[in-house]
């Protein structure tokens, strides 16, 4: 064999039996299942997250045990490259191949080829950071990672319970650690302190910020926005709700940014706190997704979502450069992808270049890169701006003719510090969209009024192999099953301002119908209808068909 510790493999490995019968994908948020059927998935990912590193010459991978806002029974695990940005794709298919080996001998062969393929020198060290959220099946995978990373003689560093992207940031700041390109002090208090200190500065001189209340999701949002709002003390006054991290069955549960986006409606428990006119927001449970809302005087629920936030942060962006005296040298860009709602779009094109890709946080990361400034956002809440290396370099650089394109060229440096550069964050998010409305002295209502947003309704397709579904055009069109397509167009020519597509999603065992309408009754219509549509032409059993379906 190639250097592999086997016996050390071997024994471990046969405490970390997998599962018969159970198919595990790496899918774009890494496996994704029930937490109690995936031991051996974290097992085998520890030995794999060693593997990465020493590929990468012993960089620092991350390792994020979480299923984001999925019920509390699911967990997850993922894996973090160097720069604190997502696995690389190619290495995905491996992820699959080395968790499906049905046994130890089967698994020791996978492992045996996959060194030899990929190249891997052996001799070369491990050095992997993990963390988890708040899930009570957590610890005990944990346990099964560690076994993993202690099987190929990884050197591990835990970082505890904390968020998804403050793991991401941990990956980054350890491996430049030291470097010209030194991202921060390599833990949570050093994010903290880089975050609240940017925040201070950009809001400094504006009018007294009032209270916001953060829905945490009963999840790990809890612990992390505590410690943030200790350091943000009285520039931001932050009241936490939903905070019961250890009440059985709470997390995510009618609560947290996924509740808030797909029920478009307020977590029941802030009914009595939130006051109309106040400024409220949503976690989900790893504090990567954000989503804004407020009460009306009428006391009727108005949502901000991942679109409203990033057309806020990309208008204000290229108000910045421009007063910098940087039009033309810096370009900012907005990247979406196609369920972001049609009215943002339109907003948006009208100001900036805007580019729409397939779902998954790895394409809008990636084709924000190409932008100077890459604002990325989906409809959900998960989102940030990446700055380009170069960008970075000319706000470094650059000198302001004027004081006023002087603080506009501080405000972008503070910008570049505030914003997570390696993955969405909702604190982050939460602090920028903070930042932009004290200095626009807008209210949620003012913001809201950016655009409003065009009706839509999205529905989940129980279909019996979601795999013969395949998309074009960013997913907004679908190639197989042949002719649902021009179906699915004969559909939505029938609605005023109509728009509907169809793609097989790459977390469920579903295919996900997206559809809106001028009007909320027909989008709703076109949705059912479009989903009707995909179950019958899909052998869907009609005893078993949904009733809502038309
Ligand atoms: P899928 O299940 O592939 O639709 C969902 C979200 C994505 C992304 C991933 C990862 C929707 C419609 N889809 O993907 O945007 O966030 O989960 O968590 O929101
Ligand atoms: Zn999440």
């Amino acid at each position: 064999m190639s250097g592999l510790p086997v016996e050390a493999i071997e024994s471990l490995s046969e405490q970390h039996p997998k599962p018969v019968d159970v198919h595990f994908q790496y899918g774009t948020a890494g496996f994704r299942t029930l937490g109690s059927i995936l031991d051996s998935v974290l097992f085998r990912v520890g030995i794999l997250a060693g593997l990465r590193s020493k590929k990468l010459d012993g960089k620092v991978i991350g390792v994020m045990v979480t299923a984001s806002h999925n019920p509390e029974p699911d967990n997850g695990v993922k894996l973090v490259d160097p720069r604190g940005e997502m696995l690389e794709s190619s290495w995905e298919v491996h992820a699959t191949t080395l968790a499906n080996a049905p046994d130890t001998p089967a698994f020791l062969s996978a492992l045996d080829a996959f060194v030899k393929t990929t190249k891997i020198d052996l001799s070369k060290p491990a050095r992997v950071v993990y963390a988890r959220d708040t899930r009570p099946s957590g610890g005990a995978l944990v346990s099964a990672l560690e076994d993993g990373l202690k099987a190929v003689g990884a050197e591990a560093r835990d970082a505890g319970t904390t968020t998804t992207p403050i793991l991401h940031y941990l990956v980054r700041a350890m491996n430049t650690k030291g470097t010209k390109d030194e991202y921060g002090e390599d833990s949570e208090e050093g994010y903290m302190q880089k975050l609240s200190g940017a925040f201070k500065k950009l809001v400094a001189g504006k009018a007294p910020i009032s209270p916001l209340l953060i829905d945490c999701a009963n999840g790990v949002g809890a612990l992390a926005g505590a410690v943030l709002a200790e350091h943000l003390g009285d520039t931001l006054p932050i009241t936490l709700e939903n905070g019961a991290i250890s009440t059985p069955g709470a997390l995510n549960d009618q609560c947290g940014a996924d509740f808030v986006k797909t029920q478009q409606k307020l977590p029941p428990s802030l009914s009595s706190v939130l006051k109309p006119g106040q400024r409220a927001c949503s976690l989900d449970g790893d504090a990567d997704r954000l989503m804004y809302y407020y009460l009306d005087e009428r006391g009727q629920f108005h949502m901000l979502d991942g679109d409203k936030i990033a057309a806020l942060v990309a208008a204000f962006i290229v108000e910045l450069v421009k007063a910098a005296g940087l039009e033309g040298k810096i370009n900012v860009g907005v990247v979406q992808t196609a369920y972001a709602n049609g009215a943002s779009t339109k907003y948006l094109a009208e100001r900036l270049p805007v580019k729409c890709v397939p779902t998954g946080v790895k394409h809008l990361h990636h084709a924000a890169e190409h932008y100077d400034v890459g604002v990325y956002f989906e409809a959900n809440g998960h989102g940030t701006v990446l700055f380009s290396p170069e960008t970075q370099d000319k706000l470094t650089s650059y000198q302001p003719s004027t004081p006023a394109q002087s603080t506009a060229l501080g405000h972008l440096r503070n910008l570049v510090q505030l914003i997570n550069q390696t993955v969405g964050d909702a604190l982050s998010d939460m602090l920028l969209v903070e930042v932009v409305l004290a200095h626009k002295s807008y209210s949620a209502e003012e913001w809201d009024s950016l655009y409003s947003d065009k009706p839509n309704r999205l529905v989940k397709v129980v279909v019996k192999d979601r795999n013969i579904f395949k998309t074009e055009d960013a997913e907004r069109k679908l190639v197989s099953p042949p002719g649902l397509q021009v179906k699915i167009d004969e559909l939505v020519r029938r609605y005023d301002g109509g728009r509907s597509f169809v793609r097989p999603s790459g977390t469920e065992d579903v295919v996900r119908v997206y559809a809106e309408a001028t009007v909320k009754s027909q989008a709703d219509e076109l949705a059912f209808r479009v989903a009707g549509l995909v179950y019958d032409e899909t052998g869907g059993d009609p005893v078993k068909r949904p009733k809502e379906f038309l």
